[in-house]
């Protein structure tokens, strides 16, 4: 009898631990090995709770973005982490790591965690249905940030906020046209694209490939995807100059960590960057406009990555049951090495 009391008494023990471990880890909706915990990554419900004065309860906002890969994509990290912490909503970061996978993973943890909006900045285009479908059916809005996806059903998603790739493309193609404009030989371009599949790098070379098609002494030679890092576009561009060399007369880079990856390769092989290569780059970090001062890098189509303020915004008018415009776009320029001097200084990324 006795020994029976005992067992009980250690089941009712046992239950009662499991119990525990399952509600303390409820909070918690992504696992720490994909979460990057940077400063205002807001797990710690209490603390986020006591910040908020008034009596509301706090926005929670699930939000996948897709790596650390360039400067531009942790500029954009701190932008949207910024405006959460501003605008006391609580964010819940998941960084992917160039992994589609990891991306669905942290959405169906946003899905478990009953985020109020799931932001997510798609890696590549393709694949996003099924997931899109689980959060619409778990009745929690997606807003997409930066890169679109390619999806039959429209109503998967709130809106995109994030730059048109096309037109950028098409703006790096029109500088070109009217820099090689006194040129009558043949113009030899190579291409670093971004991360293949990416909305990005499609967008961004067929944006380029439509404006400059018609212009017969252009020729694109070489065409490969770089990753939008820095090491990948020195290895491609080390490629690129070992098959084509001196007949390489302009380089269009999908971003600028490729860019500079290539200008050391560049220098490495004895042609001068933006003296024997034109170079065109996407995104206008501070170092890209360091080179373009030095002449390096001789024009830069803007890609914003200071979204946040625009994200949190958005966030606040779908709790408030209002409606967005389908896409949000934000204000871009071209610069130029005439203006990088002038400019420099006004970079914030
Ligand atoms: O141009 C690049 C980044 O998706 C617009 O991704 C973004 C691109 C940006 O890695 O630097």
């Amino acid at each position: 009898m006795e020994r029976w009391t005992r067992k009980a008494i250690w089941i009712v023990f046992f239950l009662l631990f499991f119990l525990s471990v399952g509600c303390s880890t409820s909070t918690n909706p992504v696992s720490p090995s994909n979460l990057n915990n940077t400063d205002n990554v807001a797990l710690n419900h209490n603390e986020q709770v006591q910040e908020n004065t008034d009596n509301e309860r706090q926005i929670v906002v699930g939000f996948s973005q897709l790596g650390s890969e360039s400067d531009w994509r942790n500029a954009n990290t701190r932008s949207i982490q910024d405006a959460a912490k501003e605008a006391g909503i609580e964010l819940l970061f998941a960084n992917a790591e160039q992994s589609q996978e990891k991306q669905f993973e942290a959405i169906r943890s946003f899905i478990e965690h009953k985020v109020d909006v799931i932001a997510v900045s798609p890696v590549i285009e393709s694949g996003w249905e099924p997931i899109l479908l689980e959060a619409k059916q778990a009745g929690i809005p997606v807003i997409l940030s930066d890169r679109a996806v390619q999806v039959s059903d429209p109503s998967l998603y709130v809106t995109i906020i994030g730059s048109d790739f096309y037109e950028e493309g098409r703006k790096a193609g029109k500088y070109l046209i009217d820099k090689m404009r006194n040129e009558t030989g043949p113009v030899g371009i190579v291409e670093l694209q971004g991360t293949f599949g990416s909305s990005p790098s499609i967008e961004r070379g067929r944006g380029f490939r439509d404006v400059i098609k018609d212009q017969e002494n252009l020729t694109i030679l070489q065409s490969e995807p770089a990753d939008f890092t820095y090491e990948k576009g020195k290895e491609v561009m080390r490629a690129f100059l070992k098959e084509r060399g001196s007949e390489i007369k302009v380089l269009f880079a999908h971003n600028d960590d490729m860019a500079l990856g290539a200008i050391d390769v560049i220098e490495e092989y004895g042609l001068r960057p933006g003296k024997d290569i034109v170079i065109i780059s996407v995104d206008g970090t501070r170092k890209a406009f360091e080179m373009m001062t030095e002449g390096k890098i001789n024009a830069v189509v803007e890609c914003n990555p200071l979204l946040g303020p625009m994200l949190m915004q958005a966030v606040g008018e779908i709790i408030a049951g209002r409606t967005l415009p389908k896409r949000i776009v934000p204000p871009e320029s071209v610069f130029t090495e005439e203006l990088a001097e002038k400019e420099v200084g006004n970079r914030q990324y």
